[in-house]
């Protein structure tokens, strides 16, 4: 009898310890973006916040860098519940759906207002996209403005003629070519390497993705062009969202929209402070010339042109909401 009653205390006591451990879900999330990106800390204070607010149940690891999954994979990857949640720069995806590259477009958006307001415009469609998908959107939070990175000056799209120009997605890749430049796609884990080793020497990106990749250590203009502002999506498998509970879900749809506010208002912050680091670096910061804005927008209404073609009448109600 007392070794029975001894037996039973101590399934009991094995069972009580293991429930915490059965009911907590861990969640990889690949991201593609160094961990000293804002994008990145804004992630790591998402899963805490996801952490604290699912009383433990939920715990997300914040894969930074790359580490896990390649930018272009992470959203396959998440699709097929490889990972149950990711991180990408939905204009990388541009030629799987035209939509997920509306925000990548020379000038469509170009402030931080516009981009809020393309957003708004995108977010339903993407939200069904993404559903249509087995996936579930969470947030998205918009890149600082993107100027253009150069070792020599730039005074016209003429002087880009030529140049081996860094692409992240097919819409850098086609100004690049309309420019004349040599699009070669880098992605941002990649960029100092190809700049070390001469692959790349003119790029369009943040001054985010500046400091990051210390590219004042091998450019010395930036031009504040401010010709778009690409956003980062996160999103869940929604198998993976489905299998959890309802206080974990919301937990995980309140720290969405929370990093998502908190996401907006430190790209702005960032924008003006790596402008100012590379600045301090070295570089030389300035507005493009006239005859250089002039030629970009003429490229960015080309692109918008084709966009819209390839786009039809989805990309024409994403415009027309986009307009209102
Ligand atoms: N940085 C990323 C995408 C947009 C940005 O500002 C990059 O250069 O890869």
């Amino acid at each position: 009898m007392k070794r029975r009653l001894f037996s039973l205390s101590v399934a009991a006591a094995a069972m009580s310890m293991s429930l915490p451990a059965l009911a907590q879900t861990k969640w990889d999330l690949p991201a593609a973006y160094p961990a000293s990106n804002f994008h990145t800390v804004n992630l790591m204070a998402f899963a805490d916040d996801v952490d604290k607010a699912s009383g433990g149940k939920l715990k997300i690891t914040v894969h930074a860098g790359a580490s896990l999954f390649k930018a272009p994979e992470i959203k396959r990857a998440v699709q097929g519940g490889q990972a149950q949640i990711g991180e990408i720069l939905m204009a990388n995806f541009q030629n799987e759906w035209q939509l997920f590259g509306a925000d990548g477009l020379p000038f469509l958006a170009d402030s931080y207002d516009a981009a809020q307001k393309l957003y708004k415009a995108q977010k339903p469609l993407l939200e069904k996209k993404f559903a249509d998908q087995g996936m579930v959107l969470l947030y998205a939070v918009a890149w600082p403005p993107q100027g253009l990175y150069s070792k020599t000056p730039i005074n016209s799209a003429a002087d880009l003629k030529g140049s081996k120009w860094r692409a992240y997605s097919p819409a850098t890749a086609r100004i690049a070519e309309l420019v004349g430049a040599q699009p070669v796609t880098v992605q941002a884990a990649e960029l100092s390497q190809a700049l070390a080793t001469g692959v790349v020497e003119t790029n369009m990106t943040s001054g985010a993705t500046g400091v990051d990749s210390k590219l004042y250590e091998h450019l010395k203009f930036y031009y504040d062009v401010q010709a778009w502002l690409p956003k980062n999506a996160v999103f869940a498998n929604k198998k993976a969202f489905d299998a959890l509970d309802k206080p974990s879900q919301d937990a995980l749809l309140k720290a969405a929209a929370d990093a998502e506010t908190r996401g907006w208002a430190e790209s702005q912050k960032v924008n003006t402070d790596t402008l100012n680091t590379l600045r301090a670096r070295g570089m030389t910061v300035a507005p493009p010339s006239p005859q250089l804005k002039a030629d970009l927008q003429k490229v960015g209404q080309t692109m918008l042109k084709e966009w819209q073609e390839k786009a039809g009448p989805e990309g024409k109600t994403l415009i027309d909401s986009y307009a209102r």
